[in-house]
């Protein structure tokens, strides 16, 4: 079958005329397959959705509607590329059983790690404005795209049921790294004190730097995408995935351990700019929740990949069969040198 059967049909839901010859794959995210439309006036960008991952779009759809209605794009001095709506209006095109969507094409660039601590400064301040722009907006209109997604006590829970119900053997290496997880019991339950205590605001709870457009020359931010998991949040989600992504000397996939750990220049610099996109608006204990933030979701991310890599990869795209306890163990050193900074 041709692989892209539906193409037919999107143009006509969408009133496009793409051919096959514009469309190419783009970006690497690990979960929707991305492609670049580049059309002769205008270039787009296609999504090919992953409902095995998100299988509630619509409330998706749901969630991007009050975007669209309510943010204060005043307060935003970058570009929020959400959805556009089909000829029928809707956010999401189900086509083949498969769903589909497109957004507008934001030029600059998408980095997976950060070179300077001035670039961790204004991605850090341009998702705290985000924040900001939608801090009037009650957080219980928005609805779960991911059930628990953020939930450091639920992810732990399905990290020891994962461990209960593997096939794996747990042995040697991956006997360590479980063990350093479980260990981590403490931080779930300062995630729940932290939970009682601050409020709820919109977050976009998956910050990852390459979640974020730069200018080609790195003087400002052009835009903030992936924005599927807007939705309530802590804030100390979003400085702490900033943390997680930015403020380590090796990125996410590194396997160099002995390098991996945190780099200082660039945490002060992500903290100043947090501040600075949220000067007058985040309460003190907000702001003292930060510094949690980074080792919370970094706890997080090493309980998801080892979680996945227990239950068989099925969750996150993989290129060989230990990728994930791999990132789990990369994850693991930066948590440890996270902890180390506290103590
Ligand atoms: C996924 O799709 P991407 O790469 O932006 C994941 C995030 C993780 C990240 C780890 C919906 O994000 O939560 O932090 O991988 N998104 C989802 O690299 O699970
Ligand atoms: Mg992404």
């Amino acid at each position: 079958m041709n692989a892209l059967s539906w193409l037919p049909e999107l143009n006509q839901r969408y009133g496009l005329e793409i051919e096959e010859s514009k469309i190419r794959k783009f970006g690497d995210g690990h979960i929707h397959q991305t492609y670049l439309i580049e059309l002769d006036n205008q270039k787009l960008i296609l999504q090919r959705f992953n409902n095995k991952v998100f299988q509630r779009p619509d409330i998706i759809s749901h969630n991007h509607k009050i975007l669209i209605d309510q943010l204060d794009t005043r307060v935003l001095p970058f570009q929020l590329p959400l959805p556009l709506a089909n000829k029928k209006g809707e956010l999401f095109t189900e086509i083949q059983h498969k769903y589909f969507r497109i957004s507008p094409f934001v030029s600059g660039t998408c980095v997976n790690e950060i070179e300077k601590a001035e670039h961790a400064y204004l991605a850090a301040k341009a998702f705290a404005q985000f924040i900001v722009a939608g801090i009037h907006i009650p957080a219980d209109q928005f609805q779960e795209a991911i059930p628990g997604f953020n939930d450091l006590d639920l992810r732990y829970h399905q990290l020891l049921e994962a461990i209960k119900n593997t096939k794996r053997k747990i042995q040697g290496e991956l006997d360590e790294i479980v063990g350093f997880y479980l260990d981590q019991k403490n931080l779930v339950e300062e995630y729940n004190s932290w939970k009682a205590e601050l409020p709820l605001r919109l977050t976009h709870n998956d910050t990852k730097i390459n979640n974020l457009i730069f200018s080609e020359d790195f003087s400002k931010v052009n835009a903030v995408i992936d924005l599927d998991t807007v939705m309530a949040g802590f804030i100390f989600y979003d400085f702490g995935d900033l943390v997680r992504t930015v403020a380590c000397t090796e990125g996410e996939s590194s396997q160099n351990w002995n390098k991996i750990e945190v780099d200082q220049l660039k945490y002060d610099a992500l903290l100043s700019g947090f501040h600075a996109g949220g000067k007058g608006v985040f309460t003190k204990e907000e702001l003292d929740s930060l510094s949690f933030g980074g080792k919370m979701m970094t706890c997080i991310m090493g309980f998801r990949f080892l979680a996945d890599y227990l239950n068989g990869n099925i969750y996150y795209t993989i290129h060989y069969e230990k990728q994930n306890m791999l990132r789990a163990k990369n994850q693991m050193c930066l948590l440890r040198s996270l902890i180390q900074l506290d103590a």
